[in-house]
């Protein structure tokens, strides 16, 4: 209950349905209200107050909530106000999201290594922690896995890998998103997300495809984006699978994405302010890193078209 606004309660958005939003009301607050008994968290399916429209306010799956006008019995309310985000990733599109989980899988669909930097450098651009989850690892040797895990080392990143199917992995997996408030599930289609909620959660069943034997990718399944609780006050958002994440930044603060690039650029500066780490004297950016043609590339792409790529 808010105590400034005594008829409204917190809640968190955890479904967008056509216009509808689906608002999860804090278990905390519905027990305060000693006239309504509810064994568990309640959903309301929720409309908007046309004022947030005047305001310009969207609202996401994740965003924290005030509604009123609850009406428990159809399990309807509105929402009245939003509060302030701590993040924000536009895609897929989530507020306060404090961990982004990249699901890439081993093989079915293969491990594209430019993909999966392209899902990353997108949560460092959102200022969102990135946490690697190579899915399917039931599908290849050890050696060849640990191939992977050394060369994503390499790049400065974390990685845990799982198999859904015989459950290596599972249990530090939980324990990391039981220890974080929001925890998003991104990456390509067929990479196995859902699988892993369906496996992390018990009580959960959603619907899972197998990957497309012809073109050996995902089928999208899951359409739309979704929160679920694991464990207390922990949630893991389930979202639509996608190929090509678009990284949309100043080519100037590009570099700074790539971890490896920021650990030389914390040891030694580069003679130039607004070095962009191509061929100008007294860089000190180590153009062997692996990732460094692809930084090329990209920055020449940005410095190109920059129009997509421009900040908003
Ligand atoms: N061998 C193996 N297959 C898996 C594993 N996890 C998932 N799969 C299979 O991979 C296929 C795709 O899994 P999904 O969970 O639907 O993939 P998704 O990432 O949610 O895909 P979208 O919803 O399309 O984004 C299914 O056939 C799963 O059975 C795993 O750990 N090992
Ligand atoms: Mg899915
Ligand atoms: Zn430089």
């Amino acid at each position: 209950m808010n105590k400034n606004k005594p008829n409204s309660l917190k809640g968190i958005v955890v479904a967008l349905k056509a216009n509808f939003l689906i608002v999860e009301v804090d278990y905390q607050d519905l027990k305060e209200d000693s006239s309504h008994q509810f064994s568990e968290k309640i959903k309301l399916l929720c409309t908007r107050r046309a004022k947030l429209d005047y305001q310009g306010l969207f609202i996401d799956v994740g965003d924290k909530v005030f509604i009123e006008c609850i009406d428990y019995k159809n399990k309807r309310a509105v929402i009245s106000e939003v509060e302030p985000r701590i993040s924000f990733l536009k895609r897929p599109a989530v507020a306060n999201v404090t961990l982004v989980s990249i699901c890439i899988s081993v093989d079915e669909p293969l491990l594209d290594m430019e993909q999966a930097s392209r899902f990353l450098l997108t949560a460092e651009c959102a200022n969102i922690q990135p946490l690697i989850v190579l899915t399917k690892i039931d599908l290849i040797t050890k050696d060849d896995l640990l191939i992977y895990v050394n060369k994503l080392k390499r790049w400065g990143y974390d990685c845990i890998p799982v198999s859904a199917k015989n459950s290596q992995g599972i249990d530090l997996l939980i324990e990391r998103f039981r220890q974080t408030k929001l925890t998003v599930l991104a990456g390509p289609s067929g990479v196995g997300k859902t699988s892993l909620i369906n496996h992390l959660i018990p009580t959960i069943s959603l619907p899972t495809s197998s990957v497309s034997k012809k073109l050996k990718r995902g089928t999208h399944t899951t359409r739309h984006v979704e929160l679920f609780a694991i464990g207390k006050g922990s949630l893991l958002a389930d979202t639509p699978g996608f190929n090509r994440p678009e990284i949309i930044c100043e080519p100037s603060t590009f570099a700074a994405l790539f971890p490896e690039f920021q650990m030389q650029l914390t040891k030694s500066q580069c003679k130039f302010r607004n070095c962009l780490h191509r061929d100008e004297p007294g860089c000190v950016i180590d153009k062997n890193l692996e990732r460094y043609p692809f930084y090329r590339e990209t920055l020449e792409e940005m410095i190109n078209f920059p129009l997509p790529y421009r900040a908003d």
